[in-house]
């Protein structure tokens, strides 16, 4: 199954020549649009990747430590869901730290099969994982998880079990959510287990520290994008001409993340010149939070029933095993 360090690319996926046009073509339409957007997964180059990492270890982002721990907490619990002869699907495997804690417990898991953008991660997490695993195939795929929308042929006749930690599910709007969700149901088919972290809805002091730490890794974090735009599409962002701005909508239960500009500017990217007032916005991110009975219910549209659900002491993050 595995040979050598050969990644699969679904015959679906995009070349990094497509992901450059439409890195252009999205950030062309997201800076001409009413309300200025961008997609939070152009944050994830190298750089943008090594931030986020940084992210986890500030002191005001409990997410990925909460997470980490409820996980060790409940690994044995989640594998008496796990059916013999499984293969982990892994839908933006990054540096695959957490999946260990599950293939630790989990000695039933025999494939493991992560998905990531991002060759150069995909290429070292799995060098690293043969080498700490050397009994489990690994069948990595470099693809946008957002679209995979075929598994490597390795995998065919196993029981698959997807895992999607880390509260990246609160990076989509609700039908967004239910639209991935119901995606992942035909991926992996009938009867497959689903284990999703999502982080819960908490009092606005909490949330709002874990998106302004005092260091300023995610404001730097935030304005990676622009630096991101400058490198790759030739363009001119004066970085000090933003500001980072992190905020909890009640409405919506979502933090936002927005880039404000200081100053009436124009700046040139992608072949274009855009106009930016003083004050007005760039809507980078949503990360939103849930409650049991609001997860509960975005699975059910997607056709998944929550087997089993783990909440973490305050601050609280959730750990849900779904099941098509
Ligand atoms: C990786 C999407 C879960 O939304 O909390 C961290 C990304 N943004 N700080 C999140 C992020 C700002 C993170 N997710």
């Amino acid at each position: 199954v595995f040979s050598g360090l050969r990644l699969a690319r679904d015959v679906n996926a995009q070349t990094d020549a497509d992901n450059e046009e439409s890195f252009a073509v999205d950030v062309i339409a997201g800076l001409s649009a009413r309300e200025k957007h961008l997609s939070p997964k152009y944050f994830y180059d190298a750089a943008g990747s090594e931030l986020f990492e940084a992210i986890c270890h500030t002191p005001e982002y409990y997410l990925t430590r909460t997470e980490t721990a409820l996980l060790e907490t409940i690994a044995r619990e989640i594998a008496a869901d796990i059916p013999p002869d499984a293969a982990l699907v892994e839908f933006g495997s990054g540096a695959s730290h957490k999946i260990r804690l599950l293939l630790d417990a989990a000695p039933q898991v025999t494939t493991y099969v992560p998905i990531d953008i991002s060759e150069d991660a995909l290429q070292s997490a799995t060098a690293r994982m043969a080498r700490n695993y050397p009994r489990l195939a690994l069948a990595p795929l470099v693809d946008d998880f957002t679209r995979a929308l075929a598994l490597p042929s390795a995998v065919r006749g196993s029981n698959k079990v997807g895992f999607f930690p880390g509260s990246t599910i609160g990076n989509f709007n609700p039908h967004q959510a239910v639209a991935f969700l119901r995606q992942v149901h035909r991926l992996l088919g009938e009867g497959a287990l689903l284990i999703v972290g999502a982080d819960m809805a908490k009092d606005e002091p909490t949330l709002h520290a874990a998106y302004n730490d005092r260091q300023g890794v995610t404001e730097r974090f935030n304005k990676n994008v622009l630096a991101r735009i400058n490198r790759e599409l030739g363009g001119d962002f004066n970085l000090d001409a933003f500001e980072h701005l992190a905020l909890w909508n009640p409405q919506e239960s979502r933090m936002e993340m927005h880039l404000v500009s200081r100053i009436d500017q124009l700046v040139n990217a992608a072949g274009h010149t855009f106009a930016f007032k003083a004050g007005e916005r760039l809507h980078t991110e949503n990360s939103y939070k849930f409650t049991v009975p609001a997860f509960t219910a975005l699975a059910s549209n997607a056709g998944w029933e929550v087997a089993h659900h783990w909440v973490s002491d305050a601050p609280h993050f959730a750990v849900f095993n779904l099941r098509a």
